[in-house]
């Protein structure tokens, strides 16, 4: 049985970026949300890699469309819960607390904290690729936050195995490279 290595999130937090680093295919990337539609698959040895699109909300995009894709996201994690070594929950970590805040205040769970609990509820190794770093002014206490609304209790760096800080734009993605690594061994 092959395993599979999944990259998840919503729109533009830089998935297709990440997973061009990781699988060297050059999928499309891009500054509008949603560039991604399909799938993207790519095999490297026994596992490929699947590039998914972009989860929730995109402006300018018909709210049936979106359903759509959140739903086949849903199932497809599902259907292949038990074939998935990884699931990489790539976020974007300049505007993760801005945007989690603003649901708060309206009295909703973040949607991103929704999906991480669905993660980890489907019983899926889950890591958060930490993205964008390189925008990040405060990079230890703003880690620190983002762990605390998944239930990481600070400081992060106690959860080096589940927080990956990268930069995908700059090829600084070693931290998520060394979980990688220590999954395939497993
Ligand atoms: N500053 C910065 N920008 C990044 C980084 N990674 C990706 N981006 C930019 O973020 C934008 C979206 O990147 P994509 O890789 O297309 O994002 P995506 O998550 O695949 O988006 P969808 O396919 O719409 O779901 C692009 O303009 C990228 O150049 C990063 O580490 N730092
Ligand atoms: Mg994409």
């Amino acid at each position: 049985m092959t395993s599979e290595i999944v990259l998840i999130g919503r729109s533009n937090v830089g998935k297709s970026t990440l997973f061009r680093q990781l699988t060297g295919k050059k999928v499309k990337v891009g500054r509008r949300p949603g560039v991604t539609v399909g799938p993207a698959r790519v095999r490297l040895g026994n596992v490929v890699y699947v590039d998914m699109p972009g989860y929730g909300y995109m402006k300018g995009i018909e709210k049936r469309l979106l359903e759509g894709t959140k739903d086949f996201i849903v199932q497809y994690l599902e259907e292949k819960a038990e074939e998935i070594l990884l699931a990489i929950q790539v976020i974007d970590a300049a505007s993760f607390l801005e945007i989690a805040d603003r649901w708060v205040k309206r009295g909703e769970v973040p949607l991103e904290v929704e999906l991480y609990e669905f993660l980890t509820d489907l019983d899926l190794a889950v890591v958060v690729a930490a993205n964008k770093m390189d925008k990040v002014e405060r990079p230890d206490d703003t880690l620190d936050e983002i762990g605390e609304r998944l239930g990481m209790l600070p400081p992060w760096s106690q959860w080096k195995d589940k927080i990956a800080p990268i930069s995908a734009k700059k090829g600084e993605i070693e931290p998520l490279k060394e979980i990688i690594r220590l999954k395939l061994q497993s």
